[in-house]
Formats: C-alpha cells, structure tokens, sequence
C-alpha cells in the first residue's frame, strides 16, 4: 500500500490574546481546511493534530469496529473540572457505561413528555422577559437569554433545582460566569506560548472549578434535605436507582461529575443552537414566515397558547431551522475519534491504535454533498426526501456512535417549544443591524447579538 502525505501547518504563535493562543482556534482551523483541503495536520507550539473535514473520512471515522471516540487535549482540559462525567469519561472508564445504563430512561421519549411542562414554564419566563423588553423598547441579548433559559430548564427537568435566571436583577447565575471562564480556560490553554507565565491563570481556573463544585453539592443536598425520593429526573436515577445488572448505585464522587456535566452539557450547546437559530430567521424573512405559519396553525391568534407535547413534533419547519442553524454553526464543533488497531485512513494516512483525529465539524457541514452554495441558510435541506437521499454521516452536529450526544431529542425539544413561541409572538426588528460574529468558548454562540421586538398582530 502507498501512505499519501500530509500537509503540516504550523499556526503557532498565532497570538491574539494575553497567553499566546488565538481566541478563534475553531475558525483558524477551518479557514485551513479552507486552504489546504480536507485532510491536514496543525502543528502550534510543537504540538501536533490531525484534522479531517470530508464526508468519506468522516463516514469512515464513524465506523464503531474501526475507530471510537477520543478524548484529546481538549476534553483533557475539560475533564480537570467534569473528571469521569459522561461527556469526558475514557470509554474503558467502568463508570461511563455503568452511568449511561443508569441514566438513559431520563432521555427516553416518555421523559421527553415529562419535561414538557418544565420547559413550558421556563419559556414562559423568557417570553416575560422580552415583553418587559418590548415595553420599555429596549433590545434583547440574545445569547443572554437562551443561557438564561437554558440553564433553568436543564436545572428544574434533571434536577428539581431552581436557578430563577431572570429573577437575578439582569445578571445571569454565577455559574454560568464561572462556567464560561473554566471553558475558555480548557480552551485556551490548548494554544498556549510554554514561555509565557500562566499561574495567575491556572490560579483563577481553579477558583472558579471549586465554585462550580460547590454550586453541585448545593444542588445534590437541596434534594436531600428535601427527603425527595423520586426517580424520574436525573438526579432521581443517580440517587435512587441501582445499575440494572450489578445492583449497586453510582458512587458520590461521580454523581458530582455527572451533575457538573449535565449543568454544563445540558444547557450551554443549546442556547448557542438557538441563538444561531435566532440570527438566521432574523436574516431570511421568507424562512420565518413559514416558521410563524405553522406556527399559527397550531395555535392561531390565541396571545398565549399552551403547547402540547404533540405539537411540537408538528413543527417540521422550525426543527428544520434549528437543524440548518446547527449544519452551519454545530455549537459543540469538533469531535475526536481514535483508531482501535493499527490503520490506514482512506486506505492512505496511517493511524496509530490510539492516535486521536478531530473532525472538524462545521466543514464537514460544508463538504461537496451540501451542494455548492454551502454558506446559504436553507433549511429545505432537511426536508425528509432530501435527508433520506443523503449519507447520514454528512450531519454530525451530536456526534457520533456510542459517544454520541445523550441529549439530543432534549435539546431539540427544548429549541423546537420556544422557536415556536416566539415566531409565533413577535416580529424581529433588526435594529442594531447585525453582522454575525462567532464567539468561541470551546462552544460556539453568536457575539453580541441583539434584537429588537415588536408584537405580531393578527395582520402580519
Ligand atoms: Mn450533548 C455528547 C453536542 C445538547 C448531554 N453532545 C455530545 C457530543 C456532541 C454534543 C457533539 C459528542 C462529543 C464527543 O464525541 O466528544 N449536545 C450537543 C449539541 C447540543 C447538545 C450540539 C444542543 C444543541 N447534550 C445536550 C443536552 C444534554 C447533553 C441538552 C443533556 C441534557 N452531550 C451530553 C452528554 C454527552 C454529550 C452527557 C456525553 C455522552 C456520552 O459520551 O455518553
């Protein structure tokens, strides 16, 4: 067999911010995918990575016998405040299928219809909110609220806990501050200059990884001390239910790590897919024309209708929007995957047992099977004939495999109920004309993205 090289590119210093690492890694890596194809290794600072963006590497890459999820150096990071959580637990880790077993109730489609009126509430609370905006005409930040929402749905629905985002006098929860910061941390120091000082830094993460921790243990004892003993919500399952087969419960110390997770996984994904969401029907008025028509055939000029949980899978249009907005913008952009022996790649680029590749998510979403306007927002794309007519390993926004995305019929629930909502209410004014600028966090959300509002009436 001949090996065909790859091309090395090396980013490093590449300095935007104060500790040597660019602030956009997510966008540098695409725009070399861009220039250099879709097969490419990114050298900073010495360090090595391979990228892959092509569909039939990535469809490759998906074959569980062959490859398997990789937890790289940025899950790395991350796993210094989630530890053994689901989202970075090794996959040999005995307590990640021992947890995946525990928890999967929680996601199956009756919790689904469970969640609904939590979540029903919580956008109720964020539809309180832009009316008071709409009120005094001020604009709203988008990102903002769908963090605010977010994180109240993922906190009431898994864990009977009540953050009351927008009863915080206009800032958000500490946690979510603290949150984004360990992010950021987990991502920057991926690019970091080894010449540069990072202890105040390093110093700071920490502080914030033991808010954190503190924000769980006060959310695991608020149970407690309530002498709640119902298993149908996530913190349920862990408190209360042994493993199916080896009859003992998860041990303390990971519950924690899943709780961080899940507060962490369960929201900050979600509001980026709808602010995202947001920006796009904003730009493209014939789009949020269909997503208020069938809107309004659900629930008419009723001013506050009351979803029910079949309605939302009668939004085909808008969960069309949410899954475009998530082709040109997967919040959570790249996945690592691993050989399991030995291999060539393509028949071409060997890989080591154990040698980590990432893919590169949102280019992947770009690949030629798009077509060739891949930038154009189309949500026709998703109609069932043409997702049935294309290879299910072109759209990877949840991941891949046995590692794939645990809550993804949540989240499109969640997205799905409120898009709907607030279609179905109010008109978007774009009045700080707004040019899409992607903010990274490790996550991907629109930056500084404001809109105005104003009341739809039965006319328009
Ligand atoms: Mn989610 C794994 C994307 C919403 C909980 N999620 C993943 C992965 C991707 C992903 C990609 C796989 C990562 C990898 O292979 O390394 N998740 C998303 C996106 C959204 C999302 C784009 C919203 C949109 N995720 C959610 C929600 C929850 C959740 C909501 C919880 C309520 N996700 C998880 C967990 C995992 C995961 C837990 C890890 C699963 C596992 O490895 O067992």
């Amino acid at each position: 067999t001949r090996t065909a090289a790859v091309p090395v590119v090396d980013v490093t210093p590449s300095c935007r911010s104060a500790n040597g690492a660019t602030d956009t890694p997510l966008q540098q890596a695409m725009d070399l995918a861009r220039e250099h194809g879709p097969v490419f290794r990114r050298r900073q600072h010495g360090n090595e990575r391979l990228f892959v963006t092509s569909l039939d590497l990535v469809a490759e890459l998906a074959d569980e016998d062959r490859f398997a999820k990789h937890v790289g150096p940025a899950l790395e990071n991350v796993r210094e405040f989630t530890a053994d959580g689901l989202f970075t637990a090794y996959n040999d880790e005995p307590d990640w299928a021992r947890a995946h077993d525990i928890l999967l109730p929680a996601f199956a489609l009756g919790s689904m219809r469970a969640y609904h009126p939590a979540m029903l509430t919580v956008a109720r609370r964020l539809i309180g909110a832009w009316d008071r905006h709409l009120a005094e005409g001020t604009p709203v930040d988008v990102a903002e609220d769908m963090t605010r929402m977010t994180l109240d749905t993922i906190g009431l629905t898994g864990f009977g806990y009540d953050f009351r985002s927008f009863d915080r006098g206009g800032e958000p929860h500490p946690f979510v501050a603290s949150m984004v910061r360990c992010l950021d941390w987990a991502m920057t120091k991926l690019g970091r200059d080894p010449e540069l000082d990072h202890s105040a830094r390093d110093a700071a993460f920490h502080a914030d990884a033991a808010f954190l921790a503190g924000v769980v243990d006060e959310v695991i004892s608020a149970r407690q001390a309530s002498g709640d003993t119902r298993t149908d919500d996530l913190l349920g399952l862990m408190l209360g239910v042994p493993h199916p087969s080896d009859g003992r419960p998860l041990s303390a110390a990971n519950i924690r790590n899943q709780v961080i997770t899940f507060l962490i996984a369960g929201h900050e994904t979600t509001s980026g897919a709808l602010s995202f969401a947001l920006y796009y029907l904003l730009k493209n008025p014939v789009a949020l024309r269909l997503a208020q028509r069938e809107a309004d055939e659900l629930w008419g000029d009723v001013a506050d209708p009351e979803p029910a949980f079949e309605d939302i899978g009668r939004l085909r249009w808008t969960r069309q929007v949410i899954n475009e907005a998530l082709r040109l913008w997967p919040t959570a952009a790249a996945f690592g995957r691993e050989a399991r022996e030995d291999t060539l790649l393509g028949g071409r680029y060997p890989l080591r047992a154990g040698e980590g590749v990432t893919v590169l998510t949102p280019m992947l979403h770009r690949d030629p099977v798009w077509g060739d306007n891949v930038e154009l927002f189309d949500p026709t794309r998703f109609a069932p004939a043409a997702e049935a007519a294309r290879s299910p390993h072109a759209y990877k926004p949840f991941g891949t495999g046995e590692r794939a995305c645990i809550g993804r019929q949540f989240a499109l629930h969640e997205a799905t109920l409120l898009l709907g909502l607030l279609v179905h209410r109010y008109r978007f004014l774009d009045t700080a004309a707004y040019r899409l600028r992607v903010k990274e966090t490790l996550t991907l959300k629109p930056d500084g993205f404001t809109l105005s509002l104003a009341r739809r009436t039965s006319a328009d």
